[in-house]
Formats: C-alpha cells, structure tokens, sequence
C-alpha cells in the first residue's frame, strides 16, 4: 500500500480543534492509543491554571515551530514557483477532507501532484500557507493551468464544484459525476454541503473529545457521537428509499409481495446493487463521504451492522478505479 492508502489507515489524530486529522494504526486498539497520548499530558488536566498554562505552552510550541527551518521544505516549494501544468493538492497524509479532493481529482482523470503538510511542525500555519489558505487547514488546491494568474482554491466542497464545473467547461461534456441539470445540481450540492458542514465536523469533534481534549468530557463525546449517529441515519434513510424503489422498480415480479410484507426485501436479487444519493449514477453527492465512512469506527459506529446501506455504498465506492488510484496518492512532493 502506499504512503497516502496507509496514511488515511494508519491514522494518526492530530491535536487540533476540529480533530479532523483522523488517521490512526489499524492495528492499535484504543487504549494504546490512549497511552501514547497520556504522556503528552493531554487527557489529565482540569483546572483553569492548568488549562492556561496548556495554552500558553501550546501557542509558545506553535510559535517555535514557525520560527524553525521546520518550514523550508514549504518554502521551497512556493519559492520553486508554480509548476506548468495541471494542479497541485496541498494535503496531509492522513487528512480524509485532502483525500475526497483526490477522489474527485482522479475521477474526472486530472493529473495532479500532492504535497503533504507537516502538522506537528505547524506547516499548515505558515505564512506561505495561509496565503493559500486563510483558515490553515487542508486541502487547498492550485490550479496552474490558467497561465495568466494561478488559481487557488480552499475548502474541500468548493474545490469539488471547481473541478466538475471546469471540467464541464473544458471538454463540453458534463462529467458523469455531476450533472447538468438544475434540480440534479441542487441535490447534489445539498448532499456535499451537508457532508462538509454536517458530517465531517462532528466526526471530528468526536475524535477530538474522545482522544484529544485537555478534559475528560464524556457529554461531549456522547454528543458529538450521537451527531454522527444521526447524520449517517439520514443517510442510511435516504438509501433505503433509493433501494426500495430500485427494487420495487427491476423486481416488478415480487413488488407485491415486498409491498404486503410477504417476502424480505433482502431476498432480492436487488439487494446488494448500487445505489447513489441523485438520479441513478455514483456523483459528487456520494463520493464526498467515501473517505470519511472509513474511519468512524475510531469513533465507535459500525457500519456494517448499524448503516448496512451506507456500509454497501461505502463498497461499491471503494472498489471504483478512481478511488483506488486516489487512495494510492498521486505523485507526492515529500
Ligand atoms: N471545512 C474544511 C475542513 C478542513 C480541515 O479541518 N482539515 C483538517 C484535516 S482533515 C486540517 O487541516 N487539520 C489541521 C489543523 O486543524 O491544524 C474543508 O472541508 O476543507
């Protein structure tokens, strides 16, 4: 497996507010990974002196981070100048939110090369960065075919409309997974505003109070958890009306006794054939939460048994080419 498949694996939870850096060893259960955080003295804490001198350590550590040579390779980078062609996807190597912009990438047949972010050097809030982008998260993206200006862009759900919409622009032909219509678009862009605002935060919250804050707080991680609960179960209701339909549509044979209650609808032949979010084909709408599925069971939600929709969606996604070659990384500036 490559560097960026194990990294989005092999997770490692970064300390920051969203604990959106979600990545972890598969194979450490969670009380290792509660010992290699212990000693960093994150989970112990409580009182208010103790809170601020955590701060001020934290912004003294930040501070020494953007002071050292920890950046040069960043630097480097952007004093090299903007390459010829096709774009550059600034990320981390375990950043679900960077590798949804890859999937994307890779579906529409974009060449691309990564560049991986040091967290815990505080690459993400370098002034080189942040010029990049403002709120010092990844991904980020910049496009350097437009020769008269390079064109950056933040936020992984604008960077996503970015590349169908260009793509549509440049070739005349709507990409598959967008759609040229209206009401499909709207559709669309509700699921991925609804992913990037409602599922990947809470899942990050989630991660954070369970891992990361300086306080023990279980009403946060029970909330946070029950947050993610409930999105996926929008979610797990929306596939299932799909499925049903899907069936009750190819299935016309035992629609009646689907209807009447008479035969399972498992029993189907149906029963384990995609089925997408919009219309009737894999979009942007579904392959925004494809990087994201993969790891909330570090958050305790089993998919297979709780969301067997999503869990079947989740699938069929990973087994796309695009998505393969994605999770495998692009060319990689390390
Ligand atoms: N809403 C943003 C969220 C970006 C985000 O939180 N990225 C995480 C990695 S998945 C990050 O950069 N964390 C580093 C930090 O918080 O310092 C998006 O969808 O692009």
């Amino acid at each position: 497996m490559s560097s960026l498949a194990s990294g989005l694996r092999n997770v490692h939870i970064s300390d920051n507010s969203n604990g959106s850096d979600v990545s972890r060893p598969q194979e450490a259960g969670d009380q290792q990974y509660k010992k290699e955080l212990e000693p960093q003295g994150r989970r112990l804490t409580s009182s208010p002196s103790q809170l601020k001198r955590l701060q001020t350590q934290y912004e003294q550590e930040t501070k020494q981070k953007l002071d050292s040579d920890s950046v040069t390779r960043l630097k480097d980078f952007f004093a090299n100048g903007p390459r010829d062609e096709g774009f550059t996807l600034i990320s981390h190597r375990s950043a679900p939110n960077g590798f949804k912009v890859a999937v994307v990438l890779s579906e529409l047949g974009y060449s691309y090369q990564t560049i991986l972010l040091d967290f815990s050097k505080g690459d993400q809030k370098s002034p080189e960065f942040l010029a990049i982008n403002p709120n010092g998260r990844v991904p980020a993206l910049i496009d350097h075919t437009n020769l008269e200006r390079q064109i950056t862009i933040w936020e992984s759900g604008a960077i996503i409309l970015y590349l169908v919409e260009k793509k549509y622009k440049e070739t005349g032909v709507c990409p598959s997974i967008w759609s040229k219509d209206l009401v499909e678009q709207s559709q669309m862009m509700s699921w991925l505003f609804f992913q990037t605002s409602g599922h990947s935060p809470m899942i990050g919250q989630a991660l954070h109070f369970k891992y990361f804050h300086a306080v023990n707080v279980p009403s946060a991680i029970e909330r946070y958890t029950d947050e993610v609960r409930r999105v996926y179960g929008v979610v797990e209701m929306a596939l299932s009306e799909k499925r049903e339909a899907f069936i009750m549509e190819l299935d016309a044979e035992n629609a009646e006794s689907y209807s009447a209650g008479l035969t399972p609808m498992s029993e189907s032949r149906y029963f384990d054939s995609p089925v997408w979010l919009v219309g009737e084909k894999v979009s942007i709408a579904d392959l925004c939460f494809v990087t994201w599925n993969y790891v909330v069971d570090r958050i305790g939600i089993d998919l297979k048994t709780e969301y067997p929709e999503v869990y079947k969606w989740t699938k069929h996604m990973m087994r796309r080419p695009a998505v393969v070659r994605a999770l495998k990384g692009g060319p990689v500036t390390e």
